[in-house]
């Protein structure tokens, strides 16, 4: 079983429900079993022109689908969420990246593991520190943090978090 981290983003078409309703088809996929899950996050967009806000999320599923299977699910699952590819970071029903591997480094022309612009982006990045060890946090983040600073959000009035009675679930 690997552990492998989801990104999920929506902001077309009840954006809410579009990422609950993946992360079940995701849960219920034969390979793929859910481990945790962050809360849920509004997010202004990144992106041209006005669109609407998102909701965010990240998962961490243990499976033994290969990178290129998992990728070719996620891919099959925003398909079914109607998802239109036009310009790059359009609004989307449903998007859904790929951002972590157990610790694989993959650069093929389909998948780029660890995600490219995970790292830059507080709606990747404050989710998965809801779920993620700090050690794995801190391996990646290292030149971003240096070695004992921790993320901090409190003033980033781009993101907030949508449930915040909730507790992010981790089994
Ligand atoms: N691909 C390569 N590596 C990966 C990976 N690790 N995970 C390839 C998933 N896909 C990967 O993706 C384009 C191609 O990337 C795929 O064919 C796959 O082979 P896409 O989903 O069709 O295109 P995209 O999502 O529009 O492009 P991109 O560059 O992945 O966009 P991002 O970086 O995902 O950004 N603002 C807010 N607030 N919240 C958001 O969630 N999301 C985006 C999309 C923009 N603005 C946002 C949000
Ligand atoms: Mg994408």
């Amino acid at each position: 079983m690997i552990r492998s981290y989801i990104a999920l983003g929506s902001n077309l078409n009840l954006p809410k429900q579009q990422v609950l309703r993946a992360i079940k088809t995701i849960a219920a996929t034969p390979g793929c079993e859910l481990f945790a899950q962050s809360h849920l996050y509004g997010s202004v967009a990144v992106g041209p022109g006005t669109q609407d806000n998102y909701v965010n999320a990240v998962i961490a599923i243990d499976t033994t689908l290969s990178a290129t299977s998992l990728l070719n699910t996620l891919q099959a699952i925003e398909t079914q969420h109607q998802r239109e590819r036009t310009v790059r970071w359009a609004a989307r029903t449903l998007d859904l990246d790929l951002l972590l591997y157990g610790n694989a480094n993959i650069h093929t022309p389909e998948l780029t593991v660890p995600h490219p612009r995970m790292f830059d982006r507080d709606f990747v990045l404050r989710p998965l520190a809801d779920i993620a060890p700090k050690a794995l946090l801190r391996h990646y983040l290292r030149d971003k943090l240096g070695d004992h600073a921790e993320l901090d959000y409190s003033d980033n009035e781009n993101l907030w978090v949508l449930e915040s009675d909730d507790k992010a679930i981790t089994s």
